[in-house]
């Protein structure tokens, strides 16, 4: 593993480091907010405005390996969410998390941050993926948290696939909070086979294992923590798609890389485009999708 060089830290805001698991990471400090990204997946694992708690959960059992996911904070999911359609021996969720990014450039915008890195096809990913791509992640470190993943079709053929910014909040305790934005929303239900259901007028609660795909749907969602006295807000753009998730007790026993107890600390709401938004790419064009992060 080389080193990134030197010429990508800004003195007092943003160095790139290794981890105590030896992997590169950019460290940002600003006086605005703390955050980690990882080049590999190009992975952000922690998110704190100053004087705020954090924003992203991040499992104390995470794995920190060359060609295994982290389990928490903000994986980049392409180019299929979930298990791949049509073979399900591929990695769950894709290739861009488990892959070396490259960065690209860490700038500074007044008191923001804003890290830039990419990820091109290769042998490896055309093994699991038969296109030629280019990913553009931008990630902006200010008060809220601005995410924008960009695909770019570099091949001569059109390719269709799915991606999400599959976002790890940290709450206090997920039994108490409520969620905002979904209400009358279809959405297929994991946990029940997969079957298509309507939300109803009320904010969602957690009270066992959900695992949602919410469609048609590019709402603001709101996160609000009552056990914390705080709201989490995510908003997003050219995302049709919201994913809501927690393991909640067996589930979560049964993940190697998640704590038996720390469920009730995190909840996914992840933007994405997923099964019926997944995206056609001619050859040349991109698409670009964003989610901002911030506690109100
Ligand atoms: O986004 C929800 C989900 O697809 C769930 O089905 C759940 O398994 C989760 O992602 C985590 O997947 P992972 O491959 O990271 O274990």
């Amino acid at each position: 593993m080389s080193d990134t060089p030197a010429r990508f830290g800004i003195e007092g805001f943003a160095s790139v480091e290794r981890d105590p698991h030896g992997l590169e990471r950019v460290a940002i400090t600003t006086p605005l907010a703390n955050a980690h990204i990882y080049l590999h997946g190009s992975h952000l694992t922690h998110f704190q405005p100053r004087d705020r708690r954090p924003i992203l959960f991040l499992s104390a059992k995470s794995l920190f390996q060359p060609g295994k996911a982290i389990r928490g904070g903000v994986p980049l999911i392409f180019p299929w969410f979930g298990p791949n359609a049509a073979d399900t021996s591929l990695p769950a969720h894709g290739f861009a998390r488990t892959r070396a990014w490259n960065l690209e450039a860490i700038t500074r915008r007044g008191d923001e941050a804003v890290i830039e890195m990419s990820l091109a096809a290769s042998d490896a990913t055309r093994a699991l993926w038969p296109h030629d791509f280019e990913l553009r992640y931008r990630a902006s470190v200010g008060a809220a948290l601005e995410m924008a993943l960009t695909v770019h079709n570099t091949g001569a053929a059109p390719f269709t696939f799915e991606e999400a910014l599959h976002t790890y909040l940290s709450v206090e305790d997920v039994r108490r909070v409520c969620v905002h934005g979904l209400a009358g929303k279809d959405y297929l239900d994991k946990v029940r086979g997969g079957r298509r259901f309507t939300e109803g007028s009320a904010p969602l609660t957690i009270t066992q294992e959900v695992d949602r795909v919410y469609v048609g749907t590019r709402a603001d969602v709101t996160v609000d923590d009552s056990a914390a006295d705080r709201r989490l807000l995510v908003s997003k753009s050219d995302s049709d798609a919201t994913v809501v998730w927690n393991p909640w007790i067996d589930r979560a026993r049964a993940l190697a890389d998640f704590g038996d107890e720390e469920w009730p600390q995190m909840l996914c709401i992840e933007s994405g485009n997923i099964g019926e938004s997944a995206v056609t790419l001619p050859p040349g064009a991109e698409h670009t999708m964003t989610a901002i992060v911030s506690s109100l």
